[in-house]
């Protein structure tokens, strides 16, 4: 089980220097301390902040100038008493305050312990506990508008709205159960069956675009491949922004993984551009070529990148056929170098690659770029995150995100889908059909922490920061 019952004390603000660094502190002693550390005589208005000065624990010297407010519970962010010092942001200083709360009987907080606590004192569901967490972690700004949405409520309403449909349908269920001898059945088998498929209809809903969700809120690896030379170092430096693989006119130039995370339309994407694959004898290169294979073979999505100015080679081909089956986008770099030029197609070049925009013998693109130049690159990026999300409308936040809701949503559809053909029948018991029923509400109610087990909400907690 989880305490409340202490108080807890940790910096909020991230580690390093800063302008201002706070400390926070929440538990039934917050009085005591602040009367134990704080120079101010009089107790702290309530929400207002106070200029006031910090004692150091050791030395009773003034430890720095502080403002310090107080939030009475239980309405504060954790349902309890909490005092925030707002303090000059170096670290010695915000440890200095940090021990001072601890010798007056504070102790350090554990990780996401803050949110914990108003999670437990029905402050806040457990969706939007953990939309904390996903704002404080988001990357880019769609990953910030899907969680500020799930903190503001919008899924836990949904959730409630559903829950109250099945509760509905459960209680009039139960009292027929109840009262068998009247012979009067207090919701019809078809009008439950009809219910239930609403109820149904709306979590589909919900998941229709989970998967997008996911990706916003996960973000996905992006794995550049393509023969030597093609240019995929200067594509990913085109994308991420920034000169950093090494480009040369050199084939072979890329030896080890060059990793960057960057924004693609609102997505977090860890780009990784790899060595060119061809057969060699060196072995670091090699070594190299190996660890592109197996890039590819974990990325949600992999850019083969082939050169547009020139006839498609062995390498080529072997990449497209390997790359085949797997979600790819076939980039056709150095446009520049074809414009307003058709070259002629060498005879030993085959059928399939025939289309392509330089003319017959050169290889298929999805899209076509120059990373000398950046044309075509709105497009290639608009195209990344359409592959990964499956979806034009960006702009859009999606309403599930979580794994862990996705999956408890799914269940609770199974359940359901079980008790509408169980209901639909007719002639089935009306246990079995409330069984489904109550399976689908316990799966609903761990979305949003009415029933979620100890391990669950540690698990859940540990991914935040201190003092968050
Ligand atoms: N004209 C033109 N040249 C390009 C373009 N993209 C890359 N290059 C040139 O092609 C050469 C190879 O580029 P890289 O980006 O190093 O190619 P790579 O595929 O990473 O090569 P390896 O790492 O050796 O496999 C360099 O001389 C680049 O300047 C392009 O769009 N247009
Ligand atoms: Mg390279």
């Amino acid at each position: 089980m989880f305490s409340v019952d202490d108080s807890i004390v940790a910096v909020a603000t991230p580690p390093g220097r800063g302008g201002i660094g706070i400390v926070r502190i929440s538990g039934p002693a917050v009085h005591d301390i602040a009367r134990a550390i704080l120079t101010h005589c009089r107790p702290l208005a309530p929400r207002l902040a106070t200029y006031t000065r910090v004692r150091h624990a050791a030395s009773a010297a003034n430890a720095d100038e502080v403002v310090a407010t107080f939030f009475p519970g239980p309405h504060s962010y954790t349902g309890q008493d909490v005092l925030e010092i707002s303090a000059h942001g170096s670290p010695v200083v915000l440890d200095g305050i940090v021990c001072a709360a601890i010798a007056a009987g504070a102790r350090l907080a554990e990780p996401g312990e803050f949110t914990l606590r108003a999670f437990l004192n029905g402050k806040r569901d457990l969706v939007r506990a953990e939309a904390v967490a996903d704002l404080v972690d988001a990357a880019t700004p769609l990953q910030a508008r899907v969680a500020f949405d799930q903190l503001q409520g919008t899924l836990t309403d949904r959730i409630a709205a559903l829950d109250a449909i099945l509760f509905d349908l459960v209680a009039r269920l139960e009292a027929s159960l109840d009262f068998p001898d009247e012979g009067y059945h207090f919701v019809e088998p078809a009008e439950t069956a009809r219910s239930i498929g609403r109820v149904i209809a709306a979590i589909d809903e919900l998941l229709a675009d989970a998967d997008r969700g996911r990706m916003i809120r996960e973000g996905a690896t992006v794995v550049i491949a393509g023969r030597t030379n093609v240019g995929k170092s200067s594509v990913f430096n085109m994308l991420a922004g920034v000169e950093r693989a090494i480009v040369t006119a050199i084939a072979g130039t890329t030896r080890d993984l060059v990793t960057e995370t960057m924004a693609i339309e609102g997505l977090a994407v860890t780009l990784v551009d790899t060595a060119g694959w061809r057969e060699t004898p060196d072995v670091v290169e090699r070594e190299g070529v190996m660890r592109g294979e197996r890039a590819r073979a974990v990325a949600a999505l992999t850019l083969v990148v082939i050169d547009q100015s020139e006839p498609h080679t062995v390498e080529d081909e072997q990449l497209l056929d390997s790359t085949a089956a797997r979600r790819r986008l076939v980039v056709g770099n150095k446009i520049d170098l074809v414009a307003g030029r058709l070259k002629p197609a060498p005879a030993s070049v085959g059928v399939a690659a025939s289309l392509g925009v330089a003319g017959a013998g050169f290889s298929q693109a999805d899209i076509s770029v120059s990373a000398k130049t950046g044309e075509g690159f709105p497009a290639l990026r608009a195209a990344i995150a359409r592959e990964l999300t499956g979806s034009d409308s960006l702009e859009d936040t999606a309403r599930v995100s979580n794994t862990r809701h996705i999956v408890l949503l799914e269940q609770a559809r199974t359940s359901l889908s079980a008790a509408e053909s169980a209901a639909a029948a007719g002639d089935t018991p009306e246990e079995f059909v409330l069984t489904d029923l109550q399976a689908a509400r316990a799966r609903l109610d761990e979305i949003v922490g009415v029933r979620t087990s100890d391990d669950v909400l540690r698990h859940i907690f540990e991914r935040f920061c201190i003092g968050k």
